[in-house]
């Protein structure tokens, strides 16, 4: 894959609008059927969806944008001299906002954003190559639990995923996405992950349930994205927003509750759902850690974590791992 400069970025695209269609209609189905129903985190980000977790990361009760983009501040020369990368990967990038930070610090050659959201990514990807003419721009609009070993492999390599998305993924999803990243780096490649860390459950609650409500707006999204996706017919005002603390796994929970008995078409599935009055559907895990448990994780997956930083208040950690098998740190 090559990319053209003069201040425009290449996309390339691993996920056709056919592929995604056909997950959807694959994960919808599934987990519409299922007892109880769930729906895949990944479905929130429509461009509406994207406006509106980039909200979230300004509302005051969701510290951990800015407790990473604090520790990001803080520790960006001391990653870039650690890692010496010359192209940057981000997984799951959105807005690419925070990543500004590590590209001042790495000044690397070749950035590439990859995404399954394709219009928020394009956006994203021509607005940093605006404002870095001299940087090269390849966005890559893929899904990182299937096309991570399609990533390009230019140059020694800094690979980011940051807002502790990976808190999204179930354990088992978490275990193969660590050990396909483990696969995908090689010698001198690096990881970057940042995750949100285990704490006082009002806290958590608050971040997910914030009083103005955006939280709410961002959840109830996914029906509409369901409606338009699927020609389907979800009332959304009869539904509302549940966040709610898991303590025995330790992860906040999102679910959309059904304010009444209904039933929901989906045309497109040929699927008529049925709903019992307070049913509630689970539409994402965001998983909180403990520092020296997901290093044994990140272990036991083949990367070797070398460093971690946390904010001041010790909220949310980044670290920096090598994978273990066959590749080597960089020598400083
Ligand atoms: N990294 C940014 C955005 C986090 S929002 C930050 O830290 O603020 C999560 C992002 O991950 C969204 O842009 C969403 O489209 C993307 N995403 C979710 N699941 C994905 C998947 N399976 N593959 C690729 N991108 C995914
Ligand atoms: C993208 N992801 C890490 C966010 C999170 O905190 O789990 C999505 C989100 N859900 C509710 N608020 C924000």
């Amino acid at each position: 894959m090559s990319a053209t400069r003069n201040q425009t970025a290449e996309i390339a695209v691993l996920l056709s609008a056919e592929g995604r269609d056909a997950e959807l209609r694959e994960e919808v189905r599934l987990g519409l059927t299922s007892t109880p129903k769930e729906l895949q985190p990944k479905w929130f980000y429509d461009v509406r969806g994207s406006e509106l977790f980039d909200a979230i990361t300004r509302i005051p009760e969701y510290y951990l944008t800015r407790a990473e983009r604090s520790i990001l501040e803080r520790h960006a020369g001391e990653i870039a001299a650690m890692t010496d990368a010359t192209t940057l990967i981000e997984l799951g990038s959105g807005t690419s906002d925070k990543t500004r930070i590590l590209l001042d610090a790495l000044a690397p050659r070749l950035f590439v954003p990859f995404d399954v959201s394709e219009e928020t990514l394009r956006a994203s990807a021509q607005r940093l190559a605006r404002e870095y003419p001299d940087l090269e721009v390849l966005a890559v609009v893929g899904d990182f639990e299937h096309h991570l070993p399609l990533l390009p492999a230019n140059g020694r390599r800094l690979l980011a995923f940051l807002g502790s998305t990976i808190g999204n993924l179930q354990p088992t999803q978490r275990a193969r996405f660590l050990n396909d990243v483990a696969a995908t780096l090689g010698d001198g490649d690096a990881f970057l992950l940042g995750v949100d860390l285990v704490k006082s459950p009002s806290r958590l609650v608050a971040a997910y349930d914030d009083p103005a409500g955006v939280t709410s707006e961002f959840n109830l999204n996914v029906l509409r994205v369901l409606n338009r996706e699927l020609s389907g017919d979800f009332d959304v005002s009869a539904f509302e927003h549940v966040a709610h603390w898991n303590a025995e796994a330790e992860w906040m929970e999102m679910f959309v509750r059904s304010l009444r008995e209904q039933t929901v078409r989906l045309e497109s599935l040929e699927l008529d759902v049925a709903f019992d009055a307070g049913e509630l559907m689970r539409t994402e895990i965001s998983a909180k850690f403990h520092l020296r448990r997901l290093a044994n994780e990140l272990e036991a997956a083949g990367l070797a974590v070398e460093r971690w930083w946390t904010d001041e208040a010790g909220d949310f950690a980044v670290l920096l791992a090598w994978a273990t098998q066959g590749n080597t740190a960089p020598q400083r």
